[in-house]
């Protein structure tokens, strides 16, 4: 099935320069792009974004991380694109990546690491309209 999700590159990867490299592996890996845009999320922003988190111990910091800086949020299609796009990207922790994968290559540790992706169908539904409008996600072929 075809299927859309959403990838953010994160501070720690757009800081570094690399916001364009990061969006040429992945065309280059077969996900097409169709909306992308670039922000500083404000402090209440961040806090909806990872809503889900807010209970973890590492929220506060999470919080503080992804609003020190811009981030590139992008939707990207593809055949089982939501799945495809984790494993492409490679484990959480950038230790832990598999190698060769953009967290490996360019991540530095659990909390800077590069880029985020949608978990699941449901996820993917409400982070892509978190950034975008109906509008910017038409597109005629
Ligand atoms: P993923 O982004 O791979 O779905 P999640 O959903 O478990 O990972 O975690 C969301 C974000 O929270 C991660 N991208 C990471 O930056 C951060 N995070 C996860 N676990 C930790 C941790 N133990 N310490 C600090 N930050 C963490």
């Amino acid at each position: 099935m075809i299927e859309r999700t959403l990838l953010m590159v994160k501070p720690d990867a757009t800081g570094r320069g690399l916001a364009g490299e990061i969006v040429g592996r992945l065309e280059k890996g077969g996900f097409k792009l169709v909306a992308i845009r670039s922000l500083t999320l404000t402090r209440s922003e961040a806090e909806s974004f990872y809503g889900v988190h807010r209970e973890r111990p590492f929220f506060g910091d999470l919080v503080e991380y992804i609003t020190s800086g811009m981030v590139v949020p992008m939707v990207l299609e593809k055949e089982n694109a939501i799945l495809d796009l984790r494993e492409f990207i490679g484990a959480t922790n950038p230790a832990e990546a598999r190698k060769g994968s953009i967290r490996s290559d360019m991540g530095t540790d659990i909390q800077h690491n590069a880029v985020h992706s949608s978990d699941g169908p449901d996820t993917a539904r409400r982070e892509i309209s978190f950034f975008f409008t109906e509008r910017e996600l038409v597109q005629v072929v």
